[in-house]
């Protein structure tokens, strides 16, 4: 993968241009696959994407189960619930043949797999005892879609798709798990220094087969939103349509209540595109597949003695539990550093002969800043540094979102933020009023029941038709 080292990338202000030219030099992602909207992982990006969804798992453990659910799934499964198919049926994948012979039921390639895991719940759940039921499973899924394909933004086979599908005795019940979804992918979105903007899809917008979906976004550097993921309610929609039924304490039969929710290689994209800067990738070290980078200063005589204090500094950080690289290729310094700045590493250690008599060593981190580590307190010191690291990136990148988010109380003033930003606008509620926004600004309403904080709300007469309107969310989406 020689063709990644030679050359700068686009200035990230040319955000499309930087993103594209970023996912191959950094060697998160091949575009060069033969079909439309799918994408390879190269083996740096892979590294990534295991550490990130490492955490998701990390997350869900706590009270989840894991499990795994088949690809294909009949027609006749996909079709039961009307609103569910109706949404997605021009996104689906059909396997029609098996060889050269058709089959009799066509089998769809999950776009989602509600339709392969609850007729299965249907089995499992007897009682009120089985419940709350909570599962997830981490697989591909693929949907046709129509919009523009980009890498880890808009892809035709999602491949990190993370779906949880929950089941519980009551709506009430159910509604708290909408919350607890959202915490925690607010706790994930967290660690990884991603500022979201959580609020409450429209109707019109709202998952296939939910009673209301909400959505966590983020704002992307070139001011438009992300949807990085949704919890959905499905009230008892589902499990009408499935026979999800339990016994309660009473000993009468009752239909169930779900929830499901999900996140993609969208958070990828998020993360990339939120913290890069014009050198390149610029990783939060809880998912960087290297976390330090050592670099020996190799010149002149003292040459076996760096190197062997190089590899010391290496083990001793690798047993720490770092995710350390030595860096012993036969090329110039400034080759490596470039070469890891690429590729986003938070902290490289420079080795050289002066630090040796200093008994120190050089510290820089991603950003820029510099510190002399003492060699007796090394492991201490590089903690302490990343620890301060994933601080100011989610400093830089939540002040890069607040700046982003604006008020504005007329139509122009949409267009005007909208153009940078996102924007909160009072709002009637009515779908002509959102249509209306939408054909005079080129942006959508994303959502209501905003959940902001330090942020004005404006309230009052509707931005289109002067009846009494609620804060909403408004801006241009990927
Ligand atoms: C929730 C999990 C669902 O499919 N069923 C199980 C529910 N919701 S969703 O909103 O349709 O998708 C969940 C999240 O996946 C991301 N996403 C995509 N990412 C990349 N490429 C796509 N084509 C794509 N479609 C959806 C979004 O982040 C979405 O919130
Ligand atoms: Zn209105």
């Amino acid at each position: 993968m020689a063709e990644a080292e030679e050359g700068t990338l686009p200035p990230k202000e040319d955000f499309s241009a930087w993103y594209n030219e970023l996912l191959w030099r950094a060697e998160l992602m091949d575009v060069r696959y033969p079909v439309k909207g799918l994408y390879v992982w190269y083996p740096f990006g892979f590294a990534l994407r295991r550490n990130v969804y490492s955490l998701m798992r990390n997350l869900l453990d706590r009270d989840h189960q894991e499990a795994l659910f088949p690809l294909l799934i009949p027609e006749t499964e996909l079709a039961k619930e009307a609103e569910h198919i109706k949404g997605f049926e021009e996104e689906v994948y059909w396997v029609t043949h098996g060889g050269t012979s058709p089959l009799d039921v066509r089998l769809a390639l999950r776009p989602t797999s509600e339709c392969a895991i609850y007729p299965m719940y249907a089995l499992w759940i007897r009682s009120h005892a089985d419940l709350p039921l909570r599962i997830y499973q981490i697989v591909n899924t693929f949907r046709y879609e129509t919009k523009h394909t980009r890498p880890l933004i808009r892809l035709r086979e999602i491949t990190s798709f993370k779906e949880a599908h929950t089941v519980h005795g009551s709506w009430e019940e159910a509604s708290m798990q909408v919350e607890a979804a959202i915490a925690l992918y607010r706790e994930f979105y967290d660690a990884l220094a991603v500022p979201v903007i959580v609020s409450r899809r429209p109707d019109w917008d709202k998952f296939p087969g939910a009673d209301f979906t909400i959505a966590v976004d983020t704002v992307m550097p070139d001011g438009r939103t992300l949807q990085i993921g949704t919890v959905h309610h499905l009230g008892d929609h589902f499990s009408r349509t499935f026979q999800i039924r339990f016994e309660d304490a009473a000993g009468q039969q009752q239909y169930a209540f779900q929830t499901c929710y999900g996140i993609s290689e969208r958070c990828i994209a998020a993360l990339v595109s939120l913290h890069g800067d014009d050198r390149g990738l610029v990783l939060p070290p809880v998912v960087a597949p290297v976390q330090v980078v050592i670099v020996p200063i190799v010149t002149g005589k003292r040459k076996e003695e760096v190197s062997a204090a190089a590899a010391g500094v290496g083990r001793r950080l690798a047993s720490a539990g770092f995710r350390v690289r030595v860096d012993t290729r036969d090329i110039r310094p400034g080759a490596k550093y470039y070469y890891w700045e690429m590729r986003g590493v938070p902290l490289r250690l420079e080795v050289g002969p002066r630090d040796l008599d200093s008994r120190q060593v050089m510290a820089v981190t991603r950003l820029g800043e510099k510190v002399a580590i003492p060699d007796e307190s090394l492991e201490e010191g590089v903690r302490t540094v990343l620890d301060s690291f994933i601080s100011r990136l989610r400093e830089r990148a939540g002040a890069h979102v607040q700046s982003r988010i604006r008020v504005s109380r007329t139509l122009p003033e949409v267009t005007e933020a909208v153009a940078s930003g996102v924007t909160l606008v009072p709002w009637c509620g009515d779908r002509g009023c959102a249509d209306a926004i939408e054909e005079k600004t080129r942006a959508s309403v994303l959502g209501t029941d905003v959940r902001l904080e330090n942020c004005e709300r404006p309230e009052g007469p509707c931005i289109v038709c002067g009846r009494e309107g609620k804060t909403a969310l408004v801006g241009r989406s990927y």
